[in-house]
């Protein structure tokens, strides 16, 4: 074996402010070494460059290099990385109930949590007047935020009484209704964003994405 041999560093593709700013998070979370590459959104478009396509074909962010790996979408990037480095601390043990849990808030934030608040997002920029969607994306973000809220209220994490991955994914959506709404009618779960906010992982992420602006 080579010990001189350099281990290559993990990259993560960061598109500004974008759902990348959850794996910064949890990179820090779980204490590995790793390279930010930035990219800038199109200031008319709002869409990720052209160079995010050499990355892998989508051309959006997320995008995760790992030991030869690319992988794209923040779930299973999620997934990796803590499987990986962390599955003792921010995941329950397989074979359990908690798991199962686990498993479920994992899926929630890019499945039912985020149809309603991409719609709700694109509303606001499009402003245009709508038949049913705008009262269809309100009522269903209701549900999501609900459920949130009462899941959160019991021991003040998404699963058990302690951060795992599954709130650093779900912080997106919860973090930008935070910052654009309030979250008033939802007290347990304003909270809860209040504290994951105040972590220093978190804030190490907030700082991150603040200089790749
Ligand atoms: N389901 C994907 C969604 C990826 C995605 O849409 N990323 C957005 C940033 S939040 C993006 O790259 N947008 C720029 C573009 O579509 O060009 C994930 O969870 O990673």
């Amino acid at each position: 074996m080579d010990l001189n041999k350099e281990k290559p560093m993990i990259k993560l593709h960061h598109l500004n402010a974008s759902r990348s700013k959850r794996i910064i998070w949890l990179l820090e979370e779980l204490g590995v070494e790793y390279e930010i590459v930035a990219y800038k959104r199109d200031a008319t478009t709002n869409l990720a460059p052209p160079e995010l396509k050499a990355i892998h074909p989508l051309g959006k962010s997320p995008v995760l290099e790992d030991e030869g790996h690319i992988i794209v979408e923040s779930g299973a990037i999620t997934e990796y990385l803590t499987e990986k480095y962390g599955a003792d601390t921010l995941m329950p043990a397989r074979d359990t109930a908690k798991y199962i849990e686990f498993k479920q808030w994992m899926h929630f934030a890019e499945g039912s949590a985020m149809l309603p608040a991409l719609l709700l997002m694109f509303l606001r920029v499009d402003g245009c007047k709508t038949n049913m969607l705008q009262s269809y994306a309100e009522g269903e973000m209701h549900k999501i935020l609900s459920h949130l809220n009462n899941s959160v209220s019991k021991t003040g994490y998404l699963v058990g009484s302690s951060l795992s991955a599954a709130d650093i994914l779900n912080s997106f959506v919860i973090e930008n209704i935070y910052k654009k709404s309030g979250l008033d009618h939802y007290p347990d779960l304003k909270s809860y964003i209040e504290k994951l906010m105040a972590m220093p992982g978190s804030q190490k992420a907030q700082t991150l994405e603040e200089k790749y602006l």
